[in-house]
This record gives structure tokens, sequence and C-alpha cells, in this order.
């Protein structure tokens, strides 16, 4: 299989699902499917954060991550071969800031390594693009200044939220995917909170759907969610 890879950058794949009880019940091994898809796939150098969706919109999450397409494809391939039904998927790739200069944080944003926090929450975003509040007409300038109140609020949640921005101009539905992971999942609520009083999300930013989720080593997710061998 030839290896797709971004010139810069990684993929990254947010996958949803509901668990297909009847299948399950049929055919044992499901969960042993999503282990051994997971396990493959951090073999080959890629990341998987699986966790177990609160609420009705999903069973299952799992965010996988790293710098080859055509891996990530397989394993969303391997896990259709599982009891799950897919729900929801978003497309996207890592991104270093147009409004950052510094080479670690960059290398950081391109590459990231994601710890297992208590929790996660994932939603895509887009900036506005109406007559009276169009961010792409505003001068670079004036964006990298508002961008700097928005680094302010973000970084004043340093050590309580890992934030990671995915870009998916070109690639899906939206412009952005938000991924937060934290210990506390208030911390999730204030953060966001915060930051829809900030110009840049008050006045430029819209949110599509948000999944919300516990984070957990994937046997326990899989168990979690009803899917045990
Ligand atoms: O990497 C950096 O620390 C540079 C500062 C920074 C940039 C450039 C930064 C910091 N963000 C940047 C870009 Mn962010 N971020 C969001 C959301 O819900 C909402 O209102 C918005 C969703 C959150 C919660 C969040 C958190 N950020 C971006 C971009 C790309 C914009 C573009 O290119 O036009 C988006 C869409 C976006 C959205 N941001 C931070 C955070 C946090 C917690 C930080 C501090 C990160 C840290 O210091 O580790």
């Amino acid at each position: 299989m030839e290896p797709v890879t971004p010139s810069e950058g990684w993929g990254a794949l947010h996958l949803f699902y509901r668990v297909d009880r009847e299948r399950a019940e049929r055919e044992p091994g499901g969960a042993k499917r999503v282990l051994d898809a997971v396990a493959s796939l951090e073999a080959d150098e890629h990341q998987a954060l699986c966790f177990a969706v609160l609420g009705h919109k999903a069973d299952f999450g799992v965010m996988a991550l790293g710098p080859d397409l055509a891996r990530l494809q397989a394993f969303e391939q391997e896990l259709a071969a599982a009891p799950l039904a897919p729900s929801w998927s978003y497309v996207s790739l890592t991104e270093r800031s147009e409004y950052t200069s510094d080479e670690e944080r960059a290398r950081q944003r391109l590459y990231p390594r994601l710890p297992l926090k208590n929790a996660i929450c994932f939603y895509p975003m887009s900036k506005r693009r109406d007559p009276e509040a169009n961010w792409y007409a505003l001068p670079f300038e004036e964006r990298k200044q508002l961008m700097e109140g928005h680094g302010r609020i973000g970084r004043s949640y340093a050590g309580r939220v890992l934030q990671l921005i995915t870009g998916s101009v070109g690639l899906d539905d939206w412009e952005w995917g938000v991924t937060l992971l934290a210990d506390d999942p208030a911390v999730l609520k204030e953060i966001v909170y915060e930051m829809r009083f900030d110009e840049v999300s008050a006045r430029y930013a819209d949110f599509g759907p948000f999944f919300t989720g516990l984070l957990l080593e994937p046997p326990e997710a899989l168990r979690r969610v009803g899917l045990a061998d």
C-alpha cells in the first residue's frame, strides 16, 4: 500500500460509531477486532484515542492521528469489520498556525503526542464570511492581533486543557476540528464559555455539533460501550 503523506502535518480522523448489539451477540470477537486494529495502527507509528461517548449521538469514538492517510483509511476499514455502525466522522490535518512563528510550538501542533486525560470534547467550527463579519476580508495584522487575544485566554488554561486544532478547509464540511482534552470536565465547559466572549469567537465563529466522551484505554472503552469478548 503506497503511503499518502502530507508534505506538512499529520492526518486526523475523528470517527464515531454506534455499537451494533445484535451483530456483537451473533459474532463474538468484535472487541478483539477493534483492539487488534488499534494495536496495529499504533505499531505503525500512529495514535488512536478511544472514548466512550456521552449522550445519544454515538456510543464509541476514536481519534486516529498520524502521517499516512492510506494507513488511516485502512484503519477505518478494519473498524468497519467490527460490529460498529458509523454515525459520524470528521477529516482534517494537523496544521501550524499562520499567526505564530515559534518553531517549537509549530512542531507540537503538527506532530502532537496526545495524553490520556479523563475527558474529550470534539467539535468542528468555521470562521464567518458574513458581509458585516467576514474574517477572511480582514487584513492579516488585524487577524493576528485578534488571535493574540484568543491565545491569551487559551494559555490561561495551560495544564488544565490540552487543545489540538486540526484544519479541514477543502477536506470536510467545516474549517477546523477542535479537540479538547481535560481531566476535569467542568474546565471544558469553562474554556468554551469564556472564549464565546472573545471577539474571535463572539463575532467570527460558527460551530458544528459537539461530542463529549470519556477517554479510556481501548479495552476499557470497549467494555464501557458494551463490546467485550
Ligand atoms: O499555538 C499557540 O499557542 C498559538 C496561539 C493559538 C492559535 C494560533 C491558540 C491557542 N489557538 C490558535 C488557533 Mn485556539 N482554540 C480554538 C477553540 O470554542 C471556541 O470559541 C473556539 C475553539 C478553543 C477552545 C481553543 C483553545 N484556535 C486557533 C484556531 C485557528 C484559527 C485560524 O488559523 O484562523 C482555531 C479555530 C482555534 C479555536 N487555543 C489556544 C485554545 C487554547 C487552550 C490555546 C492555548 C494553547 C496552549 O498554549 O497550549
